[in-house]
């Protein structure tokens, strides 16, 4: 099988940073590079932090673009309250050696879309949708283009940000909205899973013990995030929500998906980045989004494991 190419879109975030680990180590994956976008922290800060992964899984030489620093309408409320001041909660990240990419990340999304075999690249989102939604108005060919999006963002019957919201989606509702009406195929991987894949500890133990310098940088992320999770979220163990879209690419079977349609709440007020699925049976076939609504645990962590372990044995 052909590896599958797939750009990132990312705003670490600690999360974020297991997403990029993932697709690094995953033998099926083609991590072509990583756009950033402002979110759970300032677009430096993150834009710093996906160069420092990258430079913690020796792989430098895949490129990171800078990309929209706030939401398209709406000051950024960046996600600091759970990741910290530098978006990792004060991990220790080796300092990047190569420079971002000399072209704006939303630029280099549509260059690297148009100029790849159609259907052949998947994108990734797993923070604001802001630089895809300015993507689709740069060039709106890239919606026949790409093979597919996997994002992480949203729930049918969950949220974080506000009662109603999901915090990427309710960050930059406008920018979700137009990315969930654009005509390809999105696979809406929200908390209703991402909130299943706890890092509970003898999980974490295990990789910690078994994946090397890859291992204890993944756990000392989730000793950070579990931190911020119990100080304020009321969770005992961190949900991983970003690196299940990954693994869904790695193997779909680890979700449990419906065709339906969802649409995006934009007006102000209460249901504000308000992800609505049509859960109304039948089952809608020709719906050109579905959304996760289950999740495989054992295979979740069997997958993320077996990723840390390779990006470990390339840095031997
Ligand atoms: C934001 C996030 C995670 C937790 C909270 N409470 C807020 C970030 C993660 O990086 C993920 O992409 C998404 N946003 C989960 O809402
Ligand atoms: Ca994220």
């Amino acid at each position: 099988m052909d590896k599958e190419k797939i750009i990132l879109d990312s705003d670490p975030g600690e999360d974020d940073a297991v997403a990029i680990l993932l697709a690094v180590g995953s033998p099926n994956i083609d991590l072509l590079g990583i756009s950033t976008v402002g979110g759970n922290q300032s677009i430096d800060k993150v834009t710093y932090n996906a160069r420092a992964v990258l430079k913690q899984a020796g792989r430098e030489d895949i490129p990171v673009y800078q990309g929209a620093d706030r939401p398209i309408l709406r000051p950024l409320q960046s996600g600091a309250y759970v990741h910290g001041e530098t978006g990792l909660n004060g991990t220790v990240v080796p300092e990047p050696t190569v420079p971002i990419g000399d072209k704006h990340g939303v630029n280099w999304i549509v260059e690297t879309i148009m100029s790849h075999e159609p259907k052949t690249i998947t994108l990734v989102p797993t923070g604001p949708l802001t630089n895809i939604a300015l993507a689709l108005r740069m060039e709106p060919a890239i919606a026949e283009r790409v093979k597919r999006v996997v994002l992480m963002g949203g729930g049918v019957f969950e949220a974080n940000k506000t009662a109603a919201a999901e915090f990427n989606i309710a960050t930059d509702p406008e920018a979700a909205r137009i990315v969930f009406e654009a005509p390809w195929d999105v696979t809406m991987v929200g908390l209703d899973v991402t909130h299943k894949a706890l890092c509970k500890p003898d999980i974490q133990k295990e990789i910690e013990e078994t994946c090397g310098k890859t291992g204890a940088f993944m756990s000392g992320l989730m000793d950070g995030f579990r931190a911020a999770y119990q100080a304020n979220q009321d969770f005992v163990d961190p949900p991983v929500h970003d690196p299940c879209t990954v693994a869904y690419i790695i193997d779909e079977s680890v979700l449990t998906t419906r065709r339906c349609n969802v649409e995006v709440v934009t007006q102000d007020g209460p249901a504000l980045g308000e992800t609505v699925a049509d859960m109304r049976g039948p089952e809608n076939p020709d719906s050109h989004t579905q959304v996760a609504l289950k999740l495989d645990y054992d295979k979740f962590w069997a997958i993320v494991k077996d990723a840390l372990l390779n990006v470990e044995k390339a840095l031997a």
